[in-house]
């Protein structure tokens, strides 16, 4: 469909846990439409989605991978996403970029993990969601009780649009009712088309009023009133499919074309803009209107073989034509878009306009970036997206080269590799100065350094990063240095006195400095010398080399020099006044907690319970999903759960899967601090 506009075009993301059937359905979706001719499998390594050799490795998605399609006079855009936990940061960007969530739900395995978060993220994201129970054919002795445990997880709103009939083997549409069909293998159409409307007329007073009156609705009226109940989350229809078999699929399609908003009709997308130098940000909603200034929002970035660095965005507002030059972020030099592309899996069609609502690529634009708002003329000093929340990855690796000297080059893909993935991050730790890439889970380091390979040809080895400790102080405190240096030539003199005390817990600075001094104990120009030195020992640490942080340090008093006095020595004066009172003022080491959640069949719960608490963890729920499996949520120190995929492995034969992400930092116990003293060895200092 070569010319279409706004309101024609549907932008939908499949969300939804590992193995549900979102890369199928989609492949599927575009079988039946015709979009392609043969059907691939996710098995056979030949779907339009998981084209990366990583994701035919591992027969998962691991990145999302946009395609469009035309049907039913309507611009599908179809966003698949990863379902494995790992690669949820993939699935939460893509989100961005929607206008309605496809809750994809294996009818065997029911409400699993990913499936609750990402319902959970749609529900706060303000987007019109439906679920979609796939594999309907397996799971159909069981269907009906799922039903009732969507309903009762995630609201009564939750209402069938389609049933399964002739035993999971085709549908009975409940919505736009079909006299021909095989009746359901639960309910009835009668009753569940009933549910229907009496739900979506409550959106419309008017409408139930005519309704309760006992008027006829017309098909267009209760269309209309079903869109926008699905918009206001006060429907979420269910239908069911089989990917593998294509049924149910025509259903999904109708839902989606004639029944989802389009980008005119959806919930709009809040960024944040700064309309004068100075001001205060405030919340802004672009209008899906074409005749406004163009704004778009990167969702997905990705090394392609071909065209190199490829940034998928969604148009929010105004319209694009290839050649236009836009701004990006907080650049201010506007960059020249010669090529656009609409997305099929890993093709790219060129194109040349883009509409409010699509959903286009660029290539080759080193300022693009994974959630840049790219834009024209706004008028305004600043704009930024409302960005979803990432998890931080905290599942680390220390990286060295296989090869001596290849540790450039592998900074350099890993720096690369990062910019794709939202949750996946690497730096070199300034603490422990190791190389360190962290992620989400194991299965997402590991996916990293097939890439590693695949891509760029390094290989590295890895271990359990250091753990990153910081340090504060327990208690109140003085301290004084008198630096004094008479060693022929220029001597140096200072002489600092200062109080160290905590900041308070929820203090959002991690440092205070507070000339305290009256009477020019200390000359003013002095002060950001005695500053200087206080900050190097907050860098260098006080206790094991580790930085320091919420702290308070207010200078009282101090002696100078007219002649030997100068910036080096009351920068040694306050370095080491500084290390004085925090030698009095009880220094701890504070460690890294995790959240984790852990997946696993209830069986082993009791074992990974007490697991936890064995390496100083505390519990904080757990929740009883379909299918047997459980979710523990529970705080771990960093330290005790670094190798943790061994033992759940080991615990849980296997079938257990965790993430973790950080959570905060807490004081280690006596004995951990000990230890880790015991084990520091201080540099040299210099002066
Ligand atoms: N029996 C049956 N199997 C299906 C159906 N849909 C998908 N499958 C199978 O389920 C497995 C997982 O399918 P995928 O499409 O990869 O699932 P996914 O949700 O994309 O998984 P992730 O990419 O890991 O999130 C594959 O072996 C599919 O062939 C279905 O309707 N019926
Ligand atoms: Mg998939």
């Amino acid at each position: 469909m070569a010319d279409y506009a706004t309101r024609d075009i549907r932008n939908i993301v499949l969300v939804g846990h590992a193995a549900s059937g979102k890369t199928t359905l989609v492949e599927r979706i575009l079988e039946s439409t015709k979009t392609i001719g043969r059907m691939g499998t996710v098995e056979d390594g030949n779907t339009v989605c998981d084209y990366e050799p990583e994701e035919k490795a591992h027969q998962h998605s691991l990145n999302s991978a946009v395609v469009h399609v035309d049907f039913n006079n309507c611009r599908l855009n179809l966003i698949d996403t990863p379902g494995y936990p790992d690669f949820v940061g993939q699935a939460n960007a893509a989100v961005a970029a929607a206008d309605a969530v496809c809750l994809v739900v294996d009818s065997m395995r029911g409400i699993e993990n990913m499936t609750r978060r990402m319902m959970r993220l749609a529900a706060e994201e303000n987007l019109p969601r439906f679920i979609c129970i796939n594999k309907m054919q397996l799971g159909k002795d069981g269907l009906e009780e799922l039903v009732e445990q969507l309903r009762e997880t995630f609201g009564r709103e939750c209402l069938p649009v389609n049933l399964p009939s002739a035993g999971g083997t085709s549908i009975a549409r409940c919505f736009y009712r079909t006299a021909e069909g095989a009746p359901p293998d639960f309910s009835s159409v009668e009753d569940a088309h009933q549910a229907l409307i009496d739900q979506v007329v409550e959106i419309d007073e008017q409408l139930m009023e005519r309704y309760l009156g006992g008027e006829e609705l017309s098909s267009e009226e209760l269309g209309a009133a079903f869109k926008k109940a699905m918009c206001m989350g006060h429907l979420v229809p269910i239908l069911f499919t089989s990917a593998r078999q294509g049924v149910g699929v025509d259903v999904l399609l109708d839902v989606v074309t004639r029944l989802c908003p389009s980008p005119e009709e959806a919930n709009p997308r809040p960024f944040l803009v700064r309309k004068s130098e100075g001001g205060d940000e405030e919340q802004w909603l672009p209008a899906a209107d074409p005749s406004k200034p163009f704004v778009g929002h990167v969702f997905r970035v990705a090394a392609d073989p071909f065209v190199g660095k490829l940034a998928a965005f969604r148009v929010h507002q105004g319209m694009l034509k290839s050649g236009d030059s836009v701004v990006i972020g907080e650049h201010r030099k506007a960059v020249r878009l010669a090529h656009m592309f609409q997305l099929q899996g890993k093709d790219h069609v060129e194109c040349h306009k883009a509409v409010p609502g699509d959903i286009v690529a660029v290539a080759k634009i080193d300022e693009m970036h994974y959630d840049a708002v790219v834009h024209g003329e706004l008028g305004f000093e600043t704009i930024r997206a409302k960005s979803i929340p990432q998890p931080t990855p905290m599942f680390g690796l220390a990286v060295t080269a296989v090869k001596r000297g290849e540790e450039g080059k592998i900074s350099q893909a890993l720096i690369r590799l990062a910019e794709e993935d939202p949750t996946f991050k690497f730096d070199r730790d300034s603490t422990t100065h190791e190389m360190v890439m962290r992620g989400i889970g194991e299965l997402h380091l590991r996916v990293v350094i097939e890439r590693l390979k695949s891509r760029f040809n390094l290989e590295v080895n890895t271990a359990p990063p250091k753990i990153a400790y910081k340090e504060t102080i327990s208690v109140k405190a003085e301290g004084h240095h008198r630096h004094k240096k008479q060693t022929g030539g220029a001597g140096q003199f200072g002489e600092v006195y200062l109080r160290v005390e905590p900041l308070p817990p929820d203090s959002e600075e991690t440092f205070e400095f507070v000339d305290d001094t009256f009477g020019g104990s200390v000359p003013k120009q002095f002060m950001p010398a005695i500053e200087k030195g206080v900050r190097q020992m907050l860098q260098l640490g006080c206790v094991a080399g580790y930085p320091m942080q919420g702290i308070r340090v207010a200078v009282y008093d101090g002696k100078y020099h007219p002649v030997d006095s100068k910036e080096v020595a009351f920068i040694t004066a306050g370095k080491r006044a500084f290390a004085d009172a925090v030698s009095k003022a009880k220094p701890r080491l504070l460690e890294p907690f995790v959240t984790l959640e852990v997946a696993t069949p209830s069986d082993y719960m009791g074992d990974i319970t007490s697991d936890i608490m064995g390496r100083r963890g505390r519990i904080q729920g757990t929740d009883m999903l379909t299918g047997g499996m459980a979710i523990i949520t529970a705080e771990a120190p960093l330290a005790e759960v670094m190798s943790y995929a061994a033992s759940l492995k080991a615990m849980t034969q296997g079938t257990g899967s965790y993430t973790m992400e950080y959570s905060h930092d807490e004081p280690t116990p006596a004995h951990i601090q000990a230890e880790v003293v015991a084990a520091y060895k201080p540099k040299e200092e210099d002066d």
